[in-house]
């Protein structure tokens, strides 16, 4: 495939952004070679500044749950637009859209837009924590919540030390009230709850992981965390910011029947424009200004064009509940492609899938946490992506990233992209 006119870019882009990109992945590092650069993309397909169509599996990493260019999401944004771009005042829609999170998510009793999965977690915590009036917060390995100080934080040694700084810029004073549990691992979180009792505030975790992979909760996590919560008095916090609205019409917790206190979103709900929200229990959401005294505010939150784009996508979907059914077979025919050429190459790789989010992983680990996820070769995860997108599909290019299927995805495309799979599969075994 000829990629010229993106490696032209990127060496522009080289000059001016950091590492060329505006958020870090999209630059191949895990992967090598120079990013693909994207210029239209419709329903199941993008295409790139040379012309080359691939069928993709990224959807913006998780937005776009209806292909791209939907006609009701367009014409939506379409017809916004008319009516000017922003007036920093409230708006009708911002009513709208609040009204239908909280029916399609009824942990959410009230519920506060922003502009990003990002804002949404970082407020999530700072509510958590002036509402209980404790500091620390726990998070899980491998979990991400976005560029947060409070959660660039690496594992602490031991089960009750604290987070060190996992990023320059963050300071030993933030790592401090961060605390860090291996994912799945109940008696960690339990240890580390009586060594910090009555301190911590909330624990925020993936309720099904994206970030290092798709990672599943064990049976009895979920559970655990909200006994350990309420024994506790700690908020439990979902990012749902991947999970929200696509694992069910009510995300992960839905599925798994446990009910958070509260729950950040972000991806679906912006329909592909910049949105994110954080939500959950009235006694709670109260406390954040005006209303209440923790302050959290943005010039652009609820921004009337997002909010177009969001109603519209939200509305298909708590109106389509076939959305959900086609997404399952969709990923069930997917990933048992994917395992019949595993097995029938005589390997012994690992797919973790739920629904339309599922990961490859090139380990032959169980993977339920991040040291198993990062048994997985790496190498030959990058020969992997590369011959996958020489074959005309487009994957995350990282082993730590989940994939996500759309409603735009036909059988015609599951087709090829197990056919691919299984040609890139040999392409990775050569040295
Ligand atoms: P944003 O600030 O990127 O909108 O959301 C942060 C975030 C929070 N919580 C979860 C569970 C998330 O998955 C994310 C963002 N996800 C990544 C995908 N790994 C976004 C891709 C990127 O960073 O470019």
């Amino acid at each position: 495939m000829n990629r010229e006119t993106s490696k032209n870019l990127f060496e522009r882009a080289q000059k001016f952004i950091p590492g060329g990109v505006n958020s870090p992945v999209r630059a191949f590092r895990a992967v090598g070679g120079s990013p693909v650069f994207i210029k239209s993309a419709k329903g199941p397909y993008v295409y790139d500044e040379d012309g080359n169509e691939y069928i993709e599996l990224i959807n913006s990493w998780g937005p776009m749950i209806l292909g791209h260019a939907h006609e009701l999401i367009q014409k939506a944004v379409s017809d916004a637009v008319q009516g000017s771009f922003s007036f920093g005042a409230p708006t009708r829609r911002e009513v709208e859209i609040a009204e239908l999170i909280t029916s399609m998510m009824p942990s959410i009793e009230k519920v506060r837009m922003v502009n990003s999965g990002t804002e949404a977690t970082m407020s999530a915590i700072r509510v958590a924590r002036g509402f209980t009036g404790r500091d620390k917060i726990i998070k899980f390995e491998g979990c991400y919540h976005g560029h947060g100080d409070s959660f660039l934080i690496a594992a602490g040694s031991g089960a009750i030390t604290h987070g060190a700084p996992d990023s320059p810029g963050v300071t030993k004073g933030v790592a401090s009230d961060t605390l860090t549990a291996p994912y799945n691992d109940l008696n960690a979180v339990q240890q580390l709850v009586d060594a910090n009792k009555g301190n911590v505030a909330a624990l925020i975790l993936e309720p099904v992981v994206g970030n290092m992979g798709c990672v599943l909760p064990e049976p009895g996590f979920l559970e655990g965390l909200r006994r350990i919560c309420d024994e506790e008095g700690i908020v439990l916090i979902f990012d749902e910011v991947m999970t929200g609205f696509r694992l069910s019409k009510g995300g992960a917790q839905q599925r798994f029947g446990i009910i958070p206190d509260l729950t950040t979103m972000g991806k679906i709900i912006g329909g592909g424009m910049p949105v994110g929200a954080y939500g959950g229990k009235a006694e709670i959401m109260n406390w954040v200004s005006p209303l209440g005294p923790v302050y959290q505010a943005g010039t652009l939150s609820g921004n009337p064009i997002a909010m177009a784009a969001g109603l519209a996508m939200l509305t298909y979907l708590n109106e389509h509940p076939e959305v959900y059914t086609t997404l399952e077979a969709s990923g069930e025919k997917l990933t048992n492609g994917f395992k019949n050429s595993i097995a029938k190459l005589g390997l012994d790789y690992t797919v973790n899938h739920i629904g339309s989010m599922f990961t490859l992983f090139f380990t032959n680990q169980t993977v339920t946490d991040f040291p198993s996820a990062k048994s997985s070769d790496l190498p030959a995860f990058g020969k992997y992506f590369h011959a996958m997108l020489d074959q005309g599909i487009y994957m995350g290019p990282s082993q730590f990233e989940s994939m996500f299927l759309s409603t735009a995805l036909e059988d015609q495309h599951i087709n090829r992209i197990i056919e691919a799979n299984e040609v890139a599969l040999k392409a990775s075994l050569n040295s």
